[in-house]
Order: structure tokens, then sequence, then C-alpha cells
């Protein structure tokens, strides 16, 4: 519990859940807003698999923000079931809701992520994100006139999650709508993820950028070895595939891909840990694994927080 004594009576606190369909941009405004890497990102879909928070100490307010799977309906394993419930679920119990969608597009999934959270009462703001692409102001305002008749009643704010632009508008839109809140975290905490789950996710962030369409999907990385010294971590992983031909894949010609993405990734974590990383790596194979249910515990996707 955070100490209550220290806590002005005007102080703030909520939680703010970020949706939209897969690869808006909603892992790099996480990122944006907590000034440092999160959530892994990529150009694929479906990259974000559990939900992750960022909470963000400010002077009058502390916000934890909830990075969530894009909602998809394409596909149909226990994974993506899976994926599609951690972001609905992020809707109960928060106090603002960030819906992004692309600047210039309105598609049938953004309608149908925008149907569901027109049943929640929480304030809403509506986040039109890659506003950098645009050519031109002017591109905007057609855009905006229609999206203000479509979504009666929701804050619309452009942004650009890459470059920073209006964030700090969205700030203070969110601050706003705030409760009046003691912190409910204390202030050293910045996630809900420990140490462990970010050496994961920077591995399969390493494997996903480059490799081709399908694989990422299939991907799984656990962490079987993490310990801590004065001045390394010595880390085991293992990189977990649906099947030899994937196995080969991932591993590359004379073991070229598992080799660079392991080096970017021990990289990653030697910046976010500050310490010297050993990181060593294993490719297995457990047949079907996304279509199994009990493999989404194996690979820590369920009952994760921490
Ligand atoms: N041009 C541009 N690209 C962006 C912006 N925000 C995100 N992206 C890119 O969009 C892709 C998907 O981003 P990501 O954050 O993983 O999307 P998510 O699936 O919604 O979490 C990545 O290639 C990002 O670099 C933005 O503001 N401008
Ligand atoms: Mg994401």
């Amino acid at each position: 519990m955070a100490d209550m004594g220290q806590v002005n009576s005007e102080h703030k606190c909520g939680y703010v859940t970020i949706l939209g369909r897969p690869n808006v941009g909603k892992s790099t405004l996480l990122n944006r807003l907590m000034d440092q890497k999160l959530s892994i990102i990529s150009r694929k879909p479906q990259t974000t698999r559990v939900h992750m928070l960022g909470i963000k100490n400010q002077k009058e307010y502390q916000a934890i923000y909830i990075d969530t799977p894009g909602i998809q309906q394409e596909y149909d394993s226990p994974l993506h079931k899976h994926m599609n419930a951690e972001a609905k679920n992020s809707l109960e119990g928060v106090n603002v809701i960030l819906f992004m969608i692309e600047s210039l597009k309105w598609t049938k999934p953004d309608e149908r992520i925008f149907n569901l959270i027109s049943k929640y009462k929480q304030k809403k703001i509506l986040l039109i994100n890659k506003i950098d692409r645009n050519k031109t102001k002017s591109d905007l305002l057609p855009f905006l006139k229609s999206l203000s008749e479509r979504v009666d009643g929701m804050d619309i704010l452009p942004v650009s999650a890459k470059n920073g632009t209006n964030i700090d508008t969205l700030e203070e839109l969110v601050s706003a709508a705030l409760p009046v809140s003691p912190p409910l975290f204390e202030e050293e905490y910045v996630t809900n993820r420990n140490k462990k789950f970010f050496a994961s996710e920077y591995i399969r962030e390493k494997l996903i950028n480059r490799l081709s369409d399908e694989i990422p999907y299939r991907l799984a990385v656990t962490i079987d070895e993490f310990e801590e010294e004065t001045d390394i971590i010595k880390i085991k992983a293992t990189i977990w595939v649906e099947g030899d031909g994937q196995k080969n894949i991932v591993i590359g010609k004379n073991g070229s891909i598992l080799k660079t993405a392991g080096e970017a990734a021990r990289k990653d974590m030697e910046i976010l840990y500050e310490k010297k990383v050993y990181l060593n790596t294993w490719v297995k194979v457990k047949k079907n694994w996304t279509q199994i249910d009990s493999s989404l515990e194996l690979f820590g996707l369920v009952n994760n927080d921490v």
C-alpha cells in the first residue's frame, strides 16, 4: 500500500485502457507515455499477447495504462480467444477508455470495437494515430468531421505515438478524467511485469522482426533459468515452435537468425537491467501448441500478473 500520509487530498489515480484493432499503434503509445520500452512492437499484427501495465507517476496523479492485445476475429484458436479476452476484460473497472484507430481509416474491426465500448459509460477518447503519415493537415479534416458524427460524445484527438505529437494533450485529458484517489501502486512500480517477462518478450520481438508473417504467431518463449549476480545476469531461454519446419526456420541458415536475434535481445536486456547479460537459447517443438488450452498456462500466457 502507498503511504497515505504523503498524499494530497486532490491526488488522482485510475486505470486507462488502450484498445484498438491489431497494429494501430497501442504498444507504441504505451512506450511513448512511459518514455521507455515496456511493450514490444512490430510491423506485424498480434505482437502483444498479454496485457501490460504502464504506471505513470506524476505530481498530481498516477495513471495506470493498460496495453492490450488487439481485438480481432480472424482466428479462432485458444490463443486468440485468450488474447481477445485479455483486451475485453480490461474494460471492466477502468476509468478511461482510449480507443485507437489509424488516420484516414475506419474499418469493420474498428466498428466492432466501437460497438463493444459503446456499452461502457466511462470517459472515452478516440485517438487517431499515425497522423505523421498524412501528407497535409487538410487531409484529416473531412475524416474528423465524419468521425465526430459517428462517435457522438467522445473526445477525438489526432496523435502520433511514434513522434509524440499531441501526447501532452492526451495526458491532460486523461488526468482530468481520473477520479480523486491516492496512488494504487507505490512509486517504484512502473509495470506489473517482472524482469523474466521482459527477457522472454525481447527474444520474441527480435525473432518476430526477422521471420516471415506466419511463424510469429507460432512462437512462445519461456525463461528456464534467470540467475542474477552482482554484475551479470545468466539467462537460459527456450523458444517453442509448432513443428520441425518452423524450428529450422527459427534457427536459420547456420544458426544465423537465432544468433542475431539473441544478440539483439541481449543488448536490449542489458539496457533494461543495467547489467551484463549472458543469454543461452534453445529451440524446441511442441506440436500445435496454439491449439491446446493447457499450453497457454505452460507458456505463462494466463494468470501471469506478478
Ligand atoms: N508512422 C507511424 N507508425 C506508427 C505509429 N505508431 C505505431 N506505428 C507503427 O505501427 C506498427 C504497429 O505498432 P504497435 O505499437 O506494435 O501496434 P499494436 O499492435 O496496436 O500494439 C509498428 O510498425 C509501429 O512502428 C505512428 O504514430 N506513426
Ligand atoms: Mg501491441
